[in-house]
């Protein structure tokens, strides 16, 4: 395939994914590696559940619309029985679970980033709300007598690959073993329907509160294992590439920096491993506390109600740990009142909020700041890459630096400012 028929593959593709979904837009991708990136509109952060015609998508081959009838994953590894597991099998032999859970894209927000890092663009656009259901590993992993102890890690490899020969990687992620036995599934619906090719068709594996890389998509292979996928065994395995988006992309460090690759790691909580010394350049693995306004829109002229008031709406979340609390200011984070929270209250999902607002006839800068259940709160801004480097040597580095700074780091990972997310809102008269 030349370089333009792969281009105009992917508009293509890109184009029917956006018809069935009005609800996401297309985000640029400045090297035009990622073949499908689709957006969520802001007014989804004003609802709890993201319908899935407007959940975002990411990914970065070609999308796969296998036969259901055909597909198998394989179960493999430290297990007492080896098997290929068709749909049919999931979906009879376990329990259906269902899961909330927030989406994030590890990469959302890096659209703010500046200098600019490469690849795609996003904003705030790259996170969603959704019911996934499926058969809880625990179930699977149990009834083929796996290895489960402490320290050990599921490998989970997806059914795509790159069109590209030079670029022989295939997309594959370790997930720790205390992680997938407390509530990782084979996620075969989304919100009561059947996936569809763009998120994962059969099967996926879903990761609850974990960044969407986790979350591996038209899942082919499940390893049981030692470590995480490194070495090269994995670096090549019948001449393919399975360690790349472990161990090099989808890693937090500093410009210039080839990640180490390592067997292991003991704390999985990406906000830990900013913080600590333990882990040089952590792994996106369960989401940043953060949050998002939903209403008003960006720009959007608003009359408040008969009382006076307009009620400011918004998201919150946190991984797989408890958002608290949640504040507003109407003045760019000059100042700063307590919101409330409302409706589902879901581990690993997202929390509406809601600022009951007076405000006087004028311009506004709103802006949301949320802080999660260890008391970490989203910092102000994002740092230059210089100030990045001075808190490396240090050995402190992460997002709770006392200068409120998150760290710009060269993939634009796992942001959590909550500066570059203000809306500009006019209020009117009436
Ligand atoms: N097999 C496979 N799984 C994948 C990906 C991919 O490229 N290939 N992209 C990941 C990334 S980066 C994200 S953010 C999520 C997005 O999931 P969604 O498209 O269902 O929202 O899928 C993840 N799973
Ligand atoms: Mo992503």
């Amino acid at each position: 395939m030349s370089d333009s028929e792969r281009s105009e593959n992917r508009e293509r593709e890109l184009a029917a994914i956006l018809e069935r979904k009005p609800g996401t837009e297309a985000i640029p991708d400045f090297e035009d590696r990622y073949r499908v990136v689709g957006a969520a509109d802001r007014s989804t952060y004003a609802n709890w559940l993201t319908p899935v015609e407007d959940h975002y998508v990411c990914h970065r081959n070609e999308t796969l619309d296998p036969e259901i009838d055909d597909w198998t994953v394989e179960l493999t590894g430290a297990v007492d029985r080896d098997a290929d597991l068709d749909m049919k099998t999931i979906r009879e032999d376990y329990p259906a679970v269902a899961v909330a859970h927030t989406m994030e894209c590890a990469g959302n927000g890096r659209g703010y980033f500046e200098p600019e890092t490469g690849n795609v663009q996003w904003e705030y656009g790259a996170v969603s709300t959704a019911f996934w259901t499926g058969a809880p590993l625990s179930s699977v992993l149990a009834d083929h007598g796996a290895a489960t102890d402490d320290g050990t890690w599921l490998t989970a490899v997806g059914g795509d690959h790159p069109e590209v020969d030079a670029e022989n990687d295939r997309f594959a992620r370790s997930v720790p073993m205390s992680k997938v036995l407390d509530d990782c599934i084979l996620a075969y619906e989304v919100n009561g329907e059947p996936l569809p090719p763009e998120h994962g068709r059969p099967v996926r594996l879903l990761v609850p509160g974990w960044y969407g890389v986790n979350s591996v998509k038209w899942l082919s292979e499940l390893h049981v294992t030692e470590k995480m996928v490194h070495g090269p065994e994995w670096e090549d395995r019948d001449g393919a590439d399975y360690t790349k988006w472990q161990q090099s992309s989808y890693r937090i460090h500093p410009e210039g920096v080839e990640p180490e690759s390592r067997e292991t790691v003991s704390t999985y909580d990406t906000w830990e491993q900013q913080a600590s010394d333990e882990v040089d350049h952590p792994y996106t693995f369960d989401e940043n506390v953060k949050s998002t306004i939903g209403y008003p829109d960006d720009g959007a002229t608003v009359s408040p109600r008969g009382d006076g008031t307009i009620e400011v709406v918004g998201v919150a979340w946190a991984g797989d740990d408890q958002v608290t609390e949640i504040e507003v200011s109407t003045d760019g984070g000059d100042g700063w009142d307590e919101g409330s929270f409302f409706g589902p209250n879901y581990d690993c999902a997202w929390r509406l909020f809601r600022y009951v607002w007076e405000p006087s006839p004028g311009s506004y800068t709103l802006v949301s700041r949320a802080t999660d259940e260890h008391g970490r709160r989203q910092p102000a801004r994002i740092s230059r890459p210089d100030a990045d480097e001075a808190e490396t040597e240090d050995g402190e580095g992460g997002a709770d630096d006392s200068d409120d700074e998150y760290p710009w780091n060269e993939g634009g990972y796992a942001e959590n400012a909550y500066a570059p997310h203000a809306v500009e809102v006019t209020v009117d008269r009436e």
